[in-house]
């Protein structure tokens, strides 16, 4: 559980706080019920025996469409069910209190914006989002079940989740807003995420290398614990609520 005297070091630089940039994963939806990636009731392996790096590939697609449809479908009516928690609150609060602020996440659940938070980049893509193969229209679809095979609304073709798959590069726009949020900020929260997957594992050391103090929270160390200023081990919707008292 996380130490008295951390949360104290952490209430003290959010006072004196500036800029304000989270970084989000997995680990911050857990407590609302979706599953995280990696450790014992992670998506890996929890659908058909498949791998998220299996399935989430422009590969896996191209060779079998209805296979991957059918996984985010099974996620998407997983997700449509949950609601954000205490921690995403939290985070949403953060926004309005400091007016120089940026919210990372690398979850495609919804859940931040359903909170509430609007100054945010979605990285890896938002699951409700649709993208034609052929046209690039961009549409949001919320049917749950979704038709397996979802042909474009305007030119009748295939779409695809409007997701960033392992291989493919994320969005310039995303990639440009989060290193200007990481290289300007005097403290950067990274709220569960196992710091496994690039370009997000590296942001840690962007926001360090730029002088932000970088607090970890999550309920297991990772591999940046060692690198951190401040790692607190806790369940997201118990430490990040924590966060808003006395600042
Ligand atoms: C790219 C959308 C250009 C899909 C996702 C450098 C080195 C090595 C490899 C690479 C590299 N650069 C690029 C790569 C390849 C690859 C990569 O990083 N591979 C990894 C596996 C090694 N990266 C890419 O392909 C990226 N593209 O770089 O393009 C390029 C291309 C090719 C080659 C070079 C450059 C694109 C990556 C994006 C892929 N899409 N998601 C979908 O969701 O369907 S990634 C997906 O997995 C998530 O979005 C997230 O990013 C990641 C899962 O990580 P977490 O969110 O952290 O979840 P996890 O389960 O792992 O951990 C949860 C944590 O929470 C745990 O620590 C746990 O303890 C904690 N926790 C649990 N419960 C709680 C909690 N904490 C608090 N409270 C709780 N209650
Ligand atoms: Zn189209």
């Amino acid at each position: 559980m996380a130490r008295g005297s951390d949360l104290g070091i952490l209430k003290e630089k959010l006072t004196d706080a500036r800029a304000i940039t989270v970084l989000t994963g997995a680990g911050i939806s857990a407590d609302s019920g979706v599953p995280t990636f990696r450790g014992v009731d992670g998506l890996d392996g929890l659908w058909r025996n498949y791998r998220s790096e299996e399935l989430a590939t422009p590969e896996a697609f191209e060779r079998d469409p209805r296979l991957v449809w059918e996984w985010y479908n099974w996620r998407r009516e997983l997700i449509a069910t949950k609601q954000p928690n205490s921690a995403h609150y939290a985070v949403a609060e953060l926004e309005r209190r400091y007016p120089r602020f940026w919210l990372i996440t690398q979850n495609v659940d919804g859940l931040h914006r359903a909170a509430g938070s609007r100054k945010l980049s979605e990285i890896h893509g938002n699951i409700w989002m649709v993208r034609c193969t052929a046209c690039r229209r961009i549409v949001e679809n919320r049917d749950v079940p979704i038709q397996i095979l979802p042909t474009c609304t305007d030119c009748r073709r295939l779409v695809r989740p409007h997701i960033v798959w392992f291989g493919e590069s994320l969005a310039e726009e995303d990639l440009h807003r989060s290193y200007a949020a990481l290289q300007s900020s005097d403290l950067c929260l990274i709220i569960g995420t196992s710091g496994v997957v690039y370009p997000a594992a590296g942001f840690a050391a962007v926001a360090k290398k730029a002088g932000a103090f970088v607090v970890e929270i999550n309920l297991d160390k990772t591999p940046q614990s060692h690198f951190v200023d401040l790692s607190i081990q806790g369940r997201a919707k118990e430490v990040v609520p924590l966060l808003l008292s006395g600042c």
